[in-house]
This record gives C-alpha cells, sequence and structure tokens, in this order.
C-alpha cells in the first residue's frame, strides 16, 4: 500500500477488539485511519481520531463477544494498515492520498473499515470509487446533510462531503439517514440529485430499524448497487457521543443506531460493502464516552457482516 505511514500497525497495538493472536499473514478485514481535519469548520481535533481509537481498542477489557454469541476471532484476521500520511497544509493532496490508499483496498476486494478524521475523508473515498469505475450508492448517518457547495471558500470541506461525492460520475444516489440541521437550499439540492432524506424525526418513527436497514441494503443490492457506508458520529445525540467536531442535540441513541448498522450489514454479503466512522474528536471526549460507543458500534458491525 502507497503512502501511508506505518506508524501504529505493529501487534503491540493491535489488541482489545484487536486481538494480537488475530494477526496473521492472510488478513480478511482491513482498517485505516485518515487523521484530517484541515477542514472542520467547528471543533478541530479529529485528526487524533484514529490514534486515539487505537488506544482504546488497546484496553483488554472487550470480550469481542457480540450480542448474538459470535467470537469475532474465530471470524476476522485483521491488519491495520496505519494513517495515511496526510499534509495538514494541503487539504486536496491529502485527500488525494487518502483515495489512493482507498483504491488499493478496493482492488484487495477485501472488506475494510476507514476511521476519521473529518468527514472530508469520505471525499476522498468516493473518489476512489469513481477512479475505479465502481458505481457506488452511500447511506449516509449523519445529523447533516453536508450538500453545501462552498463553506469558507473550501469545496472540500466536510461540509460539503455529500455534495463532493454527489458529483462524482460513479455516484449511484445515497440515502441520508438522521438529519436535523440543514436548510431549504441543500434539501432541494437532495430531492434533485436522487439522494434520500430521512430526518431524525422520521427515523424516530420507525417501529423496527434493524429490519429498517436490512430492508434499505437488500433492496439496493438487488439492484446490484455497491453500498458504502459512512457513519459520522454525529449523527448520534451528543449524550452517547459528544467528542464531535459539530454536536447538535436531539440524536438518536447507540441502541437505535446499533439497531441500524447491523440491520444494513446483515442484509448484504460483506464483500459488497465498505465503511467509514468519521468526525470523533478525542479532544473533547469526557470520560472517553464516545471511544467506548465507537467500539461497541465496531464489534455489533463487524459481528453482523459475518456471513455463513
Ligand atoms: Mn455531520
Amino acid at each position: 500500500m502507497k503512502n501511508i505511514e506505518f506508524a501504529c500497525h505493529e501487534s503491540e497495538m493491535l489488541c482489545g477488539i484487536i486481538k494480537r493472536d488475530w494477526i496473521d499473514n492472510s488478513p480478511n478485514y482491513h482498517f485505516l485511519g485518515v487523521p484530517i481535519d484541515i477542514s472542520s469548520s467547528y471543533r478541530n481535533g479529529a485528526r487524533h481520531g484514529p490514534d486515539f481509537f487505537r488506544r482504546i481498542l488497546h484496553s483488554e477489557n472487550f470480550e469481542c463477544v457480540t450480542e448474538k454469541g459470535l467470537s469475532l476471532k474465530n471470524y476476522y484476521r485483521i491488519q491495520d494498515w496505519g494513517n495515511i500520511g496526510i499534509i495538514s497544509t494541503n487539504l486536496r493532496k491529502s485527500l488525494r492520498l487518502t483515495s489512493e490508499g482507498v483504491i488499493d483496498l478496493l482492488q484487495s476486494k477485501q472488506s475494510f473499515l476507514v476511521f476519521g478524521g473529518d468527514h472530508s475523508a469520505t471525499i476522498g473515498i468516493s473518489q476512489a470509487f469513481d477512479e475505479l469505475n465502481l458505481p457506488f450508492y452511500l447511506i449516509y448517518l449523519d445529523a447533516h446533510l453536508d450538500l453545501y457547495d462552498n463553506v469558507t471558500e473550501s469545496n472540500l470541506s466536510h461540509a460539503c462531503t455529500l455534495r463532493r461525492a454527489s458529483e462524482a460520475s460513479d455516484f449511484l444516489g445515497a440515502t441520508v439517514l438522521g438529519y436535523r440541521d440543514f436548510n431549504e437550499s441543500q434539501l432541494a439540492y437532495a430531492k434533485n440529485n436522487n439522494i434520500n432524506t430521512i430526518s431524525t424525526n422520521d427515523l424516530g418513527r420507525q417501529t423496527d430499524l434493524f429490519q429498517f436497514g436490512m430492508n434499505l441494503s437488500q433492496n439496493l443490492v438487488k439492484k446490484h448497487h455497491r453500498i458504502h457506508v459512512s457513519v459520522d458520529l454525529d449523527v448520534l445525540d451528543p449524550s452517547f457521543a459528544p467528542a464531535v467536531g459539530n454536536p447538535v442535540g436531539g440524536g438518536i441513541s447507540t441502541r437505535e443506531l446499533i439497531w441500524i448498522l447491523t440491520g444494513v450489514f446483515s442484509g448484504v454479503n460483506a464483500k459488497n460493502i465498505s465503511w467509514d466512522i468519521v468526525e470523533f474528536n478525542p479532544l473533547y471526549d469526557l470520560s472517553e464516552i464516545t471511544a467506548f460507543t465507537i467500539v461497541k458500534l465496531l464489534l455489533e458491525s463487524l459481528g453482523a457482516q459475518i456471513s455463513f
């Protein structure tokens, strides 16, 4: 893999969820960190996300058994590729390096998760799909629509992510789940660009979020769509995830997000889906609340991607 700092791939860094004895020469799942926050519009610090997240994974507190009783270590051999070598003065180049890393992962045809970093990392991911001429559909969990054309004279801001992704020639469409901070022009853009929007309020009225998530991904796969799931942690209420760049009150709970994600991942073969978790800003993580939320999301989501 090109342009990667291999700073964090040593096996002693990889315990907790990523147990030491999972590491061997034939990984079937890949992690990649994108320590970027150049375009954050409010609270900087997401660049520390990937490494801080690994510190939490280092804990031996976790049994790595999902609520359904699956022991992840029986199924996964995880390769952590460390972090993309971000250039802190050059966002465009940094996203280019991100996209090159993701191209390598996509070409390996194996499942992967990207840790942010702020949400601009997903611009790099969508550029990778585009470059490989791989049509992709986004499931986009976020309190925001991220459909601004420009923010503070940057068209690569984390608040422009879905807009830029939607301009890719291989973009098939998106479903945004859990938005609650938006304006009329963003909603109008969504309507005209095959972006389905489901607000936090509408999501809360679903009676079975697991089934809802599963129906969503199954329908997309029936249309032969390759899916990328982008999880901006601000989709959660700040009481569950205080350490995000732009918190918005009134969000969903960790449990509701687990239902949605496990539903989405259960609906498709893991080879047809990839994902990212972005906007974790450990500088604001009181009592590591957000970090432990992420660990739980990761555990249950990996469990739901096991196919028999
Ligand atoms: Mn957001």
